[in-house]
C-alpha cells in the first residue's frame, strides 16, 4: 500500500473514498464534517438518516458508509473519532480504531484508494503527534490486496510537517 502525505481539502481530493470525521448523531457539525456536507450536498446527510434509522448512533471508533453527493468521490466513509480526555490509552486504542475500521470498510466496498482527514485533531482536541502515530502505525500494519493507495490529508501546516517527518524521516 502507498501512502502519501497532501496538505489541502479533502473536498477536493480525487481517490475512490474519503473518510470523514464525524459525530456519533452522523448529522453533520463543523470543521472537516461540515465541509464535506457542504461540498458533497443534501445526498450525504440523507443517507446518515437513512444509517440512523437503521443503526442507531454510530458509536466512537465504528465507522459507516454513505454515497458521496457532488464530491467527485465515490464514497464517504464517516467515522466517529475520541474526544481526547485523560484516559490515554482509551482514546488511543479507539483513533487506533477508527483508522483500521475505516480501512475494513473501505476494502469490503472494493476502495482502491482512499483520503483520511487528521481524525479528532480539531475540535475533538487530541495531541497532533500522538494521533499521526496512531494513524501511520494502523495504515503501515495494514495488509490489503484492494487497497492500493492511502493519502492522509492534512488541513494545517503542523499536522503537514509531523506526517512528513513520520513518512520520510531524516536519514
Ligand atoms: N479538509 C481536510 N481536513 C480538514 C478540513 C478539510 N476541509 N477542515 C478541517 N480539517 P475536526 P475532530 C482538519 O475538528 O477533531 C465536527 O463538528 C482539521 O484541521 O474537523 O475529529 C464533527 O461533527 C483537523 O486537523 O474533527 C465532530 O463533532 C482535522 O480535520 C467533531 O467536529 C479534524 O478536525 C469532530 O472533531
Amino acid at each position: 500500500m502507498k501512502i502519501e502525505v497532501i496538505k489541502g481539502d479533502i473536498t477536493k481530493i480525487n481517490t475512490d473514498a474519503i473518510v470523514n470525521a464525524a459525530n456519533s448523531s452522523l448529522l453533520g457539525g463543523g470543521g472537516v464534517d461540515g465541509a464535506i456536507h457542504r461540498a458533497g450536498g443534501p445526498q450525504i446527510l440523507e443517507d446518515c438518516r437513512a444509517i440512523r434509522n437503521r443503526q442507531g448512533k454510530c458509536n466512537t471508533g465504528e465507522a459507516v458508509v454513505t454515497t458521496a453527493g457532488n464530491l467527485s468521490a465515490q464514497y464517504v466513509i464517516h467515522t466517529v473519532g475520541p474526544v481526547w480526555n485523560d484516559d490515554k490509552e482509551k482514546s488511543s486504542k479507539l483513533l487506533l480504531d477508527c483508522y483500521k475500521n475505516s480501512l475494513l470498510l473501505a476494502e469490503n466496498l472494493g476502495v482502491k484508494t482512499i483520503a483520511f482527514p487528521n481524525i479528532s485533531t480539531g475540535i475533538y482536541k487530541f495531541p497532533k503527534e500522538l494521533a499521526a502515530e496512531i494513524a501511520v502505525d494502523e495504515v503501515r500494519k495494514f495488509q490489503s490486496d484492494i487497497i492500493e493507495k492511502v493519502i492522509f490529508v492534512c488541513f494545517d501546516e503542523e499536522n503537514e510537517e509531523i506526517y512528513k517527518k513520520l513518512l520520510n524521516p531524516p536519514l
